[in-house]
């Protein structure tokens, strides 16, 4: 299928073509006949490119000429995948750039799968912020992305003998046609050293801070250029770069490894997303990152606004930042100390600009993920930064102590400082306490927090807090990922409906109709055809496109419940086996996803999730009706292709634990039916797509807080159960790891006595709801008049009204739609 019929640029072909010739002879240097898809991939991005610059320019003079508000995101993590079909699309370019090529002998869709995945972030939170700078282009938002260039991105997933193993991701290695480097727009950022306290007239006395040591934090600029191309603004990734990279005398001394120990630690800071929080130095490495990245952003945007409107003080007016979680969050006394000790601003007035300026997202609820630096690591890496932390805390709890006398709990829960098991600073408050907004991801999310994590912050600051739930970029979860419904909705709802995702809603009337339900059923078996060969290719597998395509693709997490599902899986293999003849809805269950390095539970389930995979796949008895897959280093690329062919979506995580969730809006959208938890952003999408239109099972977020407090009861729950009881056995007997008997004994156990995330209670609601979508498969009219709605009523999931409202609501920057 190609891709939607959208307004070509004109007759571009011939031009485009001999763009690429000419950036493969002088900017790659290789000749046609001998180019490798690799050299066509380069030249072809750096033609593609071309079109963008001029854009880019233009964007940025308007910015300036007009002294618009610009929008700060940083974030630590920007998960943008493959660019090229996203730039091509974006200036609706890619019909013309398939045919130029296609001339030329080369298939584009193959140049596709050469480029490397930029994968900058872990999961969600990573990918958001992606979506986010789509949606920001296109909405003609003057916004820059601030986070760090990666040498490596999160790590290559293999399944070893079952296992996962990490390897190292280094997508720069052949070079990356997207990115300018700017050697000269380059800030020292300090860390360590010493403050000093000097006289300034008077009894005014001033902080100077002496770091110990710098790290050159270098840019590195993409561009993301909107929909439609009219907008085009800037990802600025910082590099580390050592001030002093050798040291002269001690390489001429023979010493050339010592001679170059400066250059590694700085460098160091660039090197890899997340480093393992396992060991101190790996803590310190993580705090270094947030206040690199931080600090530079700081310093540009600092600069900027200077040079564009004179005075630092008018920086509310002009610049809106925004925190994407916790990891940016040192930003609050950054700021602080560039305005008090660089610009000479009283306190209470650099605070009151700090709080105008700054906004703060918040990703999860769960305690692990709120983040808290130890006060020694502060006081040793960022002295300065820990002396602001304190007046801030000061003040703060001055003014609680006043409003609310004699509420020491709320005192303790409010501080900046973590007082128990060692002192710590909690990144959280401190980003609390320095924005103006505060918002959770999703309705639910938002509401949660008012009474966990921010409860009493709450109280304090009631109007600060506000949900934006989250939202996913349909040019490239629709458009990129699925041209053969793209081209459907075109042709059904107008091509309207590419500029107006509402127009969506046009597909309703037509639901139940049959011949609409031919067609969707086309595109999906296509996308599940190539799905089932990538799934032959990499795994061997064969699997068969007419069965139920069952996905859960995510981060393995024990709250998001894969193990739930493989329970469910291994129950149903010995239903079909004990009665195969039975009406099952033929099943390939696919999961994908990594889980984290030192996350040990999770590789467990990576390892059974294989082990059952094994024992179904190789058992002739449910040849035909079940198959098992887990495929291998899950990322954006991989989701491209599993999330078209999906006909059911897993989103089953324990209630109240998952913060929105934006897998479940891209199946979704793509016409999957959903079961799920009422969790996260499933709520909202229950109400958008109806009850009848998605599969709702287990306890609510309320009820699972109740069974956490009064007793779980994982052995009533195993007793009423019909299949569990027997699953847990085998499992923790040793069925699926005769190698290894006792390989899940831990993990069983855990579920019967200890079982925090509540998979037993809910097991037989899965199961049920399961079986309920068995019966629903088989009626293929009402399946498909669901899916149709599904896809119908998901408009309101584009990221473009997700950010419409930052815009509107936090930001106070103007929007343009692009028609
Ligand atoms: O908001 C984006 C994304 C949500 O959709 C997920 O539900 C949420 O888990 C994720 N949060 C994080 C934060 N860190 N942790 N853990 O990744 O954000």
């Amino acid at each position: 299928e190609t891709a939607p019929p959208m307004a070509s640029a004109g007759d571009d072909v011939a031009k485009f073509r001999a763009a690429v010739i000419s950036k493969l002879t002088y900017a790659v240097g290789k000749n046609p006949a001998a180019a490798s898809d690799r050299d066509w991939f380069l030249a072809t991005a750096f033609a593609t490119r071309d079109r963008i610059v001029d854009r880019w320019i233009t964007s940025t003079r308007q910015t300036y000429s007009e002294g618009r508000k610009r929008v700060y995101y940083l974030s630590l993590e920007f998960l943008i995948g493959r660019l090229l079909f996203d730039a091509l699309t974006n200036i609706e370019m890619l019909e013309t750039a398939r045919s130029a090529l296609g001339d030329l002998g080369v298939d584009i869709d193959r140049l596709r799968q050469v480029e490397p995945d930029a994968a900058l972030g872990n999961g969600g939170l990573g990918r958001l912020a992606a979506c986010f700078m789509d949606s920001m282009a296109t909405l003609s938002i003057a916004a820059y992305g601030y986070g760090i260039r990666y040498e490596n991105g999160l790590f290559r997933q293999m399944i070893k003998n079952g296992w996962q193993q990490e390897y190292p991701e280094d997508w720069l290695s052949f070079g990356n046609p997207w990115e300018f480097e700017r050697p000269e727009v380059f800030y020292d950022v300090g860390f360590g050293g010493s403050v000093e306290t000097v006289a300034v007239g008077g009894d005014r006395k001033k902080q100077i801070w002496h770091p110990g040591e710098t790290v050159e934090a270098v840019a590195y600029d993409t561009p993301i250029v909107g929909w439609r191309g009219n907008h085009v603004n800037t990802l600025r990734l910082w590099s580390a770069r050592a001030a002093d990279p050798i040291r002269l005398d001690a390489f001429n001394q023979g010493d050339h490894v010592g001679a170059l120990v400066n250059q590694v630690k700085a460098e160091s800071i660039s090197k890899v997303l997340y480093p393992s929080d396992a060991t101190p130095a790996g803590q310190e490495l993580r705090l270094r990152q947030e206040y690199f990245f931080t600090a530079a952003s700081l310093r540009d945007l600092t600069r900027r606004h200077v040079d564009s409107f004179g005075d630092v003080r008018s920086l509310p007016d002009k610049v809106s930042i925004q925190l994407n979680d916790t990891h940016p969050a040192i930003a609050v006394a950054e700021l602080m100390r560039v305005l008090v000790d660089e610009h000479d601003i009283g306190w209470d007035e650099a605070f009151d600009i700090t709080t105008r300026t700054i906004s703060y997202t918040n990703h999860t609820l769960l305690p692990e993920a709120l983040e808290t630096w130890p006060v020694p690591l502060m006081e040793r890496l960022l002295p300065r930064h820990m002396q602001i932390i304190y007046l801030l805390n000061a003040k703060h709890l001055e003014k609680v102590r006043a409003q609310f006398p004699g509420d020491d709990a709320l005192l303790s829960s409010v501080s900046l400082i973590q007082e128990d098991h060692g002192r710590r600073v909690r990144m959280g408050n401190l980003a609390f306490l320095g924005s103006h907004s505060i918002n959770g991801v999703a309705a639910l999310h938002s509401e949660l927090m008012k009474t966990t994590v921010f409860k009493d912050f709450y109280r304090l600051f009631p109007e600060r807090m506000n949900n934006k739930t989250n939202g996913i970029t349909f040019r490239r979860w629709l458009y990129q990922t699925n041209p053969g419904l793209t081209n459907l909705l075109v042709d059904v709802c107008g091509p309207g409906v590419l500029d107006d995702a509402s127009q969506l809603k046009k597909l309703e009337a037509l639901a139940a109709d049959s011949s609409l339900h031919e067609r969707l059923m086309a595109v999906r078996r296509q996308n599940k055809v190539a799905l089932a060969r990538l799934i032959r290719d990499r795994l061997d597998i064969k699997v068969n496109p007419g069965a139920l395509f069952d996905v859960q693709i995510k981060r393995i997490h024990e709250y998001k419940r894969q193990l739930l599902n493989v329970l469910e899986t291994i129950a149903l293999y010995d239903a079909m086996r004990a009665n195969p003849a039975k009406n099952w809805a033929p099943r390939v269950k696919i999961f994908s996803g990594k889980a984290a390095a030192s996350y040990h539970m999770a590789k467990l389930i990576i390892k059974l999730a294989n082990d059952v995979a094994r024992v179904v796949n190789d058992d002739p008895t449910v040849r035909d009706l079940l198959k098992v897959v887990f495929l291998p280093n899950y990322n954006v690329s991989l989701a491209e292709t599993i999330i078209p062919a999906a006909d059911l979506s897993e989103q089953i995580s324990t209630a109240g634990m998952e913060a929105s969730g934006t897998g479940n809006m891209k199946m979704a959208l793509n016409g999957a039916l959903t079961v799920g938890t009422l969790d996260g952003a499933n709520v909202e999408i229950k109400e958008h797509v109806g009850d009848d239109n998605i599969f709702i099972f287990g306890l609510t977020a309320e009820q699972v807080e109740a069974r956490r407090a009064n007793g779980i009861d994982e052995y009533g729950a195993i007793q009423a159960s019909e299949h569990l009881g027997e699953v847990l056995d085998a499992v923790g007997s040793g069925v699926f790891s005769p190698d290894e008997p006792d390989r899940y004994k831990a993990l069983v156990d855990a579920l019967r006595h200890h079982d925090y995330f509540l998979v037993t209670p809910d097991f037989d609601s899965y199961w049920n709801t399961q079986r309920d979508i068995d019966a629903a498969w088989h009626d293929k009219a009402r399946w498909w008049t669901s899916s149709a709605i599904n896809t119908a009523n998901m408009g309101w999931f584009s990221s473009d009204r997700t950010i419409s409202e930052y815009a509107r609501d936090i930001w106070h920057v103007p929007v343009r739609t692009v028609r």
